[in-house]
């Protein structure tokens, strides 16, 4: 739970803890929609608190959802996952440091376990690769990209 305390007067810090500490804890809102009509819900937007929404899309409409995006209080990314062969597990995670892309993580076996890990420098340059080649869940390759290289 985050309170506001920047602009917040102490006076208002007090009323507010009574109120936190007098209400039950809210649920999270969760709104539903049914992007193609076909009367089965395939997105979600949850408000999870004041700084994080959480949005699960069912791209392939088979009614589970695949697609999952966090964002921040200023619309920034802050995560991202992927069920990229639709078997109901995520297997791409795209992680955000101030709404940059900075590391993805990739199971490319579909075993649950990640096999692959990219760094990226400035959202968009790969600093560093790291592999698990042989599936034991550690890192057992790594590859350091210097600064000036392109890609
Ligand atoms: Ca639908
Ligand atoms: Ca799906
Ligand atoms: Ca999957
Ligand atoms: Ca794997």
């Amino acid at each position: 739970m985050k309170i506001p305390t920047r602009t917040v007067s102490p006076v208002t810090l007090v009323i507010l803890s009574m109120i936190l500490i007098g209400m039950p804890l809210r649920g999270t809102t969760v709104r539903e929609s049914d992007e193609n009509d076909d009367g089965v819900t395939d997105q979600w937007i949850e408000v999870v608190d004041e700084t994080t929404t959480r949005i699960r899309k069912d791209r392939n409409f088979d009614g589970v959802a695949d697609y999952e995006l966090i964002y921040d209080e200023r619309a920034r990314k802050v995560f991202e996952s992927l069920d990229f062969n639709f078997d109901g597990r995520m297997d791409d995670f795209y992680y955000y440091e101030q709404g940059v892309l900075a590391r993805r993580e990739i199971d490319i076996d579909f075993d649950e376990t990640i096999d692959l890990w990219v760094y990226l420098s400035e959202g968009v340059y790969i600093s560093r690769i790291e592999r698990d080649r042989d599936g034991d869940g550690k890192v057992d390759y790594v590859k350091d990209y210097g600064l000036d290289e392109d890609r």
